[in-house]
């Protein structure tokens, strides 16, 4: 198997190329964008020629963190010395640019998911990290280079999205330290949480609206689960990328220890997104149908009907709390 390496081997290795490609994983989060656009900044002013290469759209809420770091033209990449993926560790999260990450002479996997395995030649997976962000700062301090304003600001996103806010239990004392130490850099944290946390379009709180009329309670309270089809997302007029937060919503509801929201893909499969609270492990449940995650956040894509996937997921959730 394919070993851990420090990040200052990692950093050695960015060091001491000239071009590197990043890639985040699909459906970007937070966590992907922030940590690779704090990355790519960083790499730039070393001199490097260092773009993020991109499959899908950038969520609204994310698009403030690119400043011309994204593209999507493979040929503009092409012939990379470094690709890196970050925030996953499987080319799968990357379908229609692993051609491309292939192709790289060498290739590095920063993730902190707990399903990720060293892949590729270079691997710093840290599972205690709350967010890949963090081990993009540890990785920047280590390697003592520039810190801008636009780097804390894109870190903190990454952190801040990743743990909901420093609220979820994967926040940790070094979460704080690290947001605290940004400070140095005189982001505008108040900026940054209006564009990613009050910047909603009226078509999310309609689609959200029907996917609330969809949600049933089970296990005596303790699961919830919702759906959301393509007809109703016409009908809302709002886009999948808005149902973002939406399984995290329901997981809020008063005695529910696990949320599950299926979306019907354009594809007519199930993607189903996981929540747990204080009790319940949805990595166990994303695992077993070919999907991963972490403890108390995952996912997974079945190729079944929608009432089908319902009825499975009320049995596994079920059968987690012993009914
Ligand atoms: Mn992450």
């Amino acid at each position: 198997m394919m070993k851990n390496n420090s990040l200052k081997e990692i950093g050695k290795q960015l060091e001491g190329t000239d071009s590197i490609v990043i890639f985040p994983h699909v459906l970007m989060d937070g966590d992907a964008m922030g940590s690779a656009v704090a990355l790519c900044r960083v790499l730039r002013r070393r001199g490097k020629e260092a773009w993020i290469l991109l499959e899908d759209k950038i969520p609204d809420y994310l698009m403030f963190l690119d400043k011309g770091f994204c593209t999507y033209d493979k040929k503009k990449v092409s012939d990379p010395d470094i690709c890196l993926c970050i925030d996953c560790g499987d080319t799968e999260r990357f379908r229609k640019r692993a051609d491309v990450f292939q192709k790289g002479k060498s290739r590095i996997c920063i993730d902190h998911h707990a399903t990720s395995e060293p892949f590729v030649e270079y691997n710093h997976i840290n599972t205690e990290a709350s967010a890949t962000g963090e081990i993009i700062y540890d990785l920047i301090i280590e390697m003592d280079w520039p810190i801008e304003k636009e780097t804390a600001e894109a870190i903190f996103a990454a952190i801040t999205t990743d743990t909901g806010n420093f609220q979820y239990s994967n926040t940790t004392r070094r979460s704080h330290e690290i947001a605290a130490d940004l400070y140095d850099y005189s982001p505008d944290l108040a900026k940054i949480s209006v564009e990613i946390y009050q910047n909603e379009e009226l078509s999310k709180f309609r689609l959200e609206s029907k996917i609330i009329d969809t949600a049933e309670i089970f296990a005596e309270g303790k699961g919830i689960i919702a759906f959301v089809t393509l007809k109703m997302l016409e009908e809302a007029g709002a886009r999948m990328e808005e149902t973002e937060g939406m399984v995290a919503k329901l997981r809020s509801v008063k005695g529910v220890q696990i949320a599950m929201l299926i979306k019907e893909n354009d594809i007519g499969e199930m993607k189903v997104a996981m929540r747990a609270k204080e009790k319940g492990n949805v990595a166990k449940i994303a695992g077993k149908y070919d999907g991963g995650g972490h403890i108390k956040a995952a996912g997974c894509t079945i190729n079944d009907s929608m009432e089908n996937v319902r009825e499975l997921m009320i049995k596994e959730v079920s059968k987690q709390f012993g009914y």
